[in-house]
């Protein structure tokens, strides 16, 4: 069998992204019935391409190599979460953290601090411990959770990020500002909406 960059680790990748979307899917059929309602629209997974991944160990200044990949770079492995309002990301954060056998090694709370551009997301960085064939390897996973306008918003910047030789660069990326504040507020005044509705 023709093994890529990712060698035998991809077993590894594979299996962290199984565990968790395991998990978090027990999670929302518990919702669906205790609540009556899934705070998760819908999940990707993905595993990083090589490519992708070369391109990240050189702007991180690090060798490309196998171990860097795996050991330096944490997003081999990534899940993001879409979640319907901004409270359902936080409990989804806790939730994730609740897990004892999970450690959490990075942290970012873009929402409450967005990025300069705009952008929001929560992001995680957990290692997981996989039992397989009778070993344990403790993974590194890249979870991002957002809500479903903070992810259309974040789809658009990232197709511009790789497009080159944008016209009108500047003034692309003032109306994404200008659109990621008012996701923001859309996405309070969703929450306030969805609590009239309930009360
Ligand atoms: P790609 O191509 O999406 O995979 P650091 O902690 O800063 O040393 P890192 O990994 O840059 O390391 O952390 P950060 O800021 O948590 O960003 C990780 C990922 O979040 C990025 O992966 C993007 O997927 C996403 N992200 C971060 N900032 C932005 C942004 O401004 N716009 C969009 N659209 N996505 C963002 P990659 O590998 O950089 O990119």
């Amino acid at each position: 069998m023709e093994l890529g960059f990712y060698r035998e680790s991809i077993v590894e990748l594979e299996a962290v992204i199984t565990e968790i979307t395991a998990r978090l899917d027990v999670i929302r059929k518990y919702k669906r019935i205790k609540d009556a309602r899934d705070p998760i629209e819908y999940i990707k997974t993905r595993i990083k391409s090589e490519d992708s991944m070369k391109e990240k160990l050189k702007r991180k200044g690090l060798e490309v190599n196998l171990e860097n990949a795996l050991n330096k770079i944490y997003d081999a492995a990534g899940i993001r979460i879409i979640c319907t309002f901004v409270d359902d990301v936080y409990d989804i954060v806790q939730m994730i953290k609740q897990y004892d056998d999970i450690e959490v090694i990075k942290e970012k709370d873009y929402i409450k601090h967005p990025k300069e551009n705009g952008y929001r997301s929560y992001h995680l960085v957990i290692k997981v411990p996989l039992h397989i064939a009778g070993e344990i390897h403790r993974v590194y996973l890249e979870i991002q959770i957002r809500t479903i306008a903070m992810d259309f918003w974040s789809s658009l910047e990232h197709q511009m990020k790789y497009k080159k030789n944008i016209k009108d660069q500047k003034l692309i990326v003032e109306e994404l500002k200008k659109c990621a504040e008012q996701i923001a507020t859309t996405d309070i005044n969703m929450m306030a909406i969805r609590n009239m509705i309930n009360k």
